[in-house]
């Protein structure tokens, strides 16, 4: 541990002289330092490696170990606006949230937070609830621009600049950076010219995305040391490919580029490589100096069996491999799982002996999403199962809600705290687990609809909602041995909810859209007060 930290010095390297840190690690302690230099923390632990050793916990009053990682999340499309600014091209949202009816109230990304022009003070922001690290996603739309002649796409400096000057604004805060490729934002000019995700076997669309990835490496890979390739696949895959939600928005049988329920799968098969592909360019090119983290982030609405029977427990089973199973499966050992395979036969695509390989310890540290959680029913031989859409139907089961779990203001997601805690014991706990090394918690949260900055202030259901999720995290790293290394809420500032427009509300920051002000809601105080390791003052609630 010296020995790493001893090598961590400040560097000025800077255009702008703004002091930039360069750490200097074994990458398998970079992550315990991100989470505080690992000041008292008396293990030491290989991210990708077997399961820790014994986690010296309840150090801190709330009763985590201090060098866990409190973080805060936004997106790039969710809460940058500027969408003409430092000559950013169209992504597939714009143009699906300028599509009359496809967002709520019509609303667009076009200003959203106005983060581009703000900032400087949205940093200064988080520091005033002592935020340590923050979780944002580049907008490749911004970052590289479509070059017709060529048929590629090639950096765009006035983007790649303002990511220079967030990375450096963060980092003269003391704010830690962790950065995600992609969060649902494609450029459109992939999805038009160039057969986008939905394609079969695209081998030019995992070029594409491997030379973006290379070029952020390249150019923040000395100040960025926590790298996720892509945010949710499992969301844009699903709701944009099957269900239609979101962008593209193409459901099999209607207009767009799904001519069936296999197109969710071909999307699916194409990210998985293309994580891959910048993968490998990370691990050949960039890791060996940079002595970052790779990461992914998958989300999974927790499934349970609504009885003990065989069939129900089987039926929780395959939504949980449907779900996370699909794309954790590949990482770890090369392929999809075999309950997909059973059910989904030659509509699953296949991965070649040397993609299997390059799948396998592509990610250094598991990112999972969690919300909510659902109670799994197996569909009996004369019932077809879920039908809201193709890739659930597929699965051949039915999922509702525990009676009486708080429902938040997106109908999908009800307040069930203990599913956060078998989510991470089932991905990673001791036994019986898929992956055995790290885990960030990339996201939860609660989305509130108050109305007005006023009754926000006092969103008693948001606080309680983290405290509780929270909790649960605790015990499956100290219960239960999940080494679990951070939790990173979602998210810093009301934001752009994708399909549902701006009537959803997940920050921990009130916006007020005609004026951009932020004011904290209780769970910001609340999370000033109990997230920092203090040793002497209760971590009350
Ligand atoms: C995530 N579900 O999306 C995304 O990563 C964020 O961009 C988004 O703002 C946040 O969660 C809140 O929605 C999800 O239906 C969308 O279960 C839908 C689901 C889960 C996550």
């Amino acid at each position: 541990m010296r020995d790493a930290a001893t090598r961590y010095h400040l560097h000025n390297d800077g255009e702008d002289g703004v002091p930039r840190r360069r750490l200097h690690l074994r990458w398998p302690v970079a992550l315990l330092l991100l989470g505080g230099v690992g000041v008292g923390v008396g293990v030491r632990y290989s991210a990708g490696q077997a399961a820790a050793a014994p986690t010296q916990v309840g150090a801190c009053s709330n009763g985590f170990p201090p060098a866990f990682i409190w973080g805060l999340g936004t997106s790039a499309y969710q809460i940058e606006g500027g969408v003409n600014l430092t000559g950013r091209q169209p992504s597939i949202w714009d143009g699906f949230a300028h599509t009359p009816g496809k967002t709520s109230n019509g609303d667009t990304g076009d200003v959203a937070c106005d983060h581009a022009r703000l900032f400087r003070s949205d940093v200064e922001l988080m520091r005033s609830i002592g935020l340590r690290h923050y979780r944002f996603s580049l907008s490749w739309s911004r970052a590289m621009s479509w070059n017709a002649a060529r048929r590629r796409m090639v950096p765009n400096e006035p983007g790649l600049r303002f990511y220079d000057a967030l990375l450096d604004a963060l980092l003269a805060a003391g704010i830690t950076p962790y950065v995600t490729l992609y969060h649902w934002d494609l450029p459109q000019a992939l999805h038009t010219e160039l057969g986008g995700w939905h394609t079969p076997y695209n081998a030019p669309m995992h070029a594409e995305f491997a030379r973006y990835a290379a070029l952020c490496f390249g150019r923040y890979g000395g100040r960025v040391r926590f790298w996720a390739t892509f945010n949710e696949p499992w969301t844009f895959a699903v709701e944009g490919y099957s269900l239609g939600q979101k962008a593209p928005g193409c459901v099999p049988t209607g207009p767009g580029p799904c001519p069936d329920g296999d197109a969710v799968y071909v999307v699916g098969h194409n990210v998985l490589l293309a994580h891959a592909a910048a993968a490998e360019v990370y691990r050949r090119e960039y890791q060996p100096s940079q002595r970052g983290l790779l990461s992914m982030s998958l989300n999974c609405e927790f499934s349970l069996p609504l009885t003990p029977s065989r069939e129900d427990a089987a039926a929780a089973e395959r939504a949980n491999e449907f779900y996370l199973g699909w794309w954790l499966q590949p990482l770890l050992s090369g392929d999809y799982p075999a309950v997909m395979r059973q059910y989904l036969g030659a509509r699953l695509p296949t991965f070649s002996r040397a993609q299997s390989a390059s799948l396998q310890a592509s990610i250094d540290v598991l990112g999972l999403n969690h919300y909510s959680t659902h109670l799994v029913r197996a569909a009996r031989p004369h019932e077809l199962g879920d039908q809201w859409c193709s890739w659930i139907a597929d699965q051949r089961l039915y999922s509702s809600y525990g009676a009486g779990w708080p429902q938040a203001a997106s109908a999908w997601e009800r307040a069930y705290p203990p599913g956060i805690r078998l989510l991470l014991r089932w991905a990673a706990g001791r036994s019986g687990a898929r992956w055995h090394g790290d885990v960030l918690v990339t996201e939860n949260g609660w989305g509130c609809n108050s109305v007005g900055a006023a009754a926000a202030a006092h969103d008693v259901q948001q606080q309680e909602y983290l405290a509780n999720y929270t909790e649960q995290v605790r015990l499956a790293l100290v219960e239960d041995g999940v080494p679990v290394r951070g939790y990173f809420g979602w998210s810093l500032l009301d934001n752009f909810e994708w399909n549902d427009g701006y009537s959803k509300r997940f920050g921990l920051f009130y916006v007020d859209y005609e004026t951009q002000a932020r004011t904290p809601k209780q769970a910001a105080r609340w999370w000033n007060r109990t997230r920092h390791c203090s040793e002497k003052r209760e971590a009350g609630v």
